[in-house]
């Protein structure tokens, strides 16, 4: 049954930072409304309500605002501890899980960013080792934390699963644009499976937005920047 709070989500379409929290809320099965931001044109909402980041997402609960995406899954955590729960109860597993949240966005997503911008072979390949290397580091941290279950928070998914899982949509984008595996069944056979299951837990199929969404910001992102090579321009 849905949780009654009063509670309002401001972001923008194919943000992972907004699918992450979206996983949450309807994990812990709360009503929200949804308030589109436009990025390009920021509204009086996202200025007043997140003036020093001006970034999405933000959540209100009671008209109060709450911007960083893990701070805003935190927080929906404490408020609902008892609905699905998402960090781990045990100190240390929580400080394991923060540390490779932290690890996620601030390095191995910047490179995916880069990857996906990379307009010559050499910037590509170069980000190409990284993002490799950190799947490697990444599927290790998996078998660690999973403790022989199915996600990264064991037989339910948690933390670092919404953490991670956010970016599934891009991965499947970089699959079907780039024809590169960022995880891949050789080398990252476990999280491999983890995704296969992430896809197929019925939350997180309906709240990833849709392959055109990711389309449509991907070429607003080129329409930034000079032209791509010709092998990639001809996937889009
Ligand atoms: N660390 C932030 C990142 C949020 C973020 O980068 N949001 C992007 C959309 S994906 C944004 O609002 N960008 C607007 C801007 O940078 O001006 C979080 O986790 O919430």
């Amino acid at each position: 049954m849905a949780q009654k709070c009063e509670m309002k989500l401001l972001g923008s379409c194919g943000s992972p930072f907004v699918t992450r929290v979206k996983f949450v809320l309807k994990l812990k099965s709360i009503d929200y409304e949804y308030i589109k931001e436009d990025l390009a044109n920021k509204s009086e909402l996202l200025l007043t309500s997140n003036p020093g980041l001006q970034k999405v997402p933000v959540l209100f609960h009671e008209n109060e605002p709450i911007s960083e995406s893990l701070v805003i899954v935190e927080y929906l955590d404490e408020i609902l501890p008892n609905v699905h729960p998402i960090l781990p109860l045990n100190p240390l597993d929580r400080a394991h899980n923060r540390c490779l949240a932290y690890y996620i966005d601030t390095v191995y997503c910047p490179w995916l960013k880069r990857f996906m911008l990379a307009r010559d072979s050499k910037k590509k390949e170069e980000a190409k080792r990284l993002i490799i290397g950190g799947s490697a580091m990444l599927e290790e941290a998996f078998v660690k934390l999973s403790k022989g279950g199915t996600f990264f928070g064991g037989d339910e998914i948690g933390y670092l699963d919404v953490v991670l899982g956010c970016y599934l949509g891009w991965f499947k984008f970089f699959r079907i644009i780039f024809g590169f595996n960022v995880i891949d069944e050789a080398r990252n056979p476990r999280l491999v499976q983890w995704e296969k299951s992430m896809w197929s837990h019925e939350v997180i199929r309906s709240v990833i937005p849709s392959d055109e969404i990711y389309m449509n910001f991907f070429k607003m992102l080129l329409g930034f920047l000079p032209p791509m090579p010709m092998h990639v321009r001809a996937r889009i």
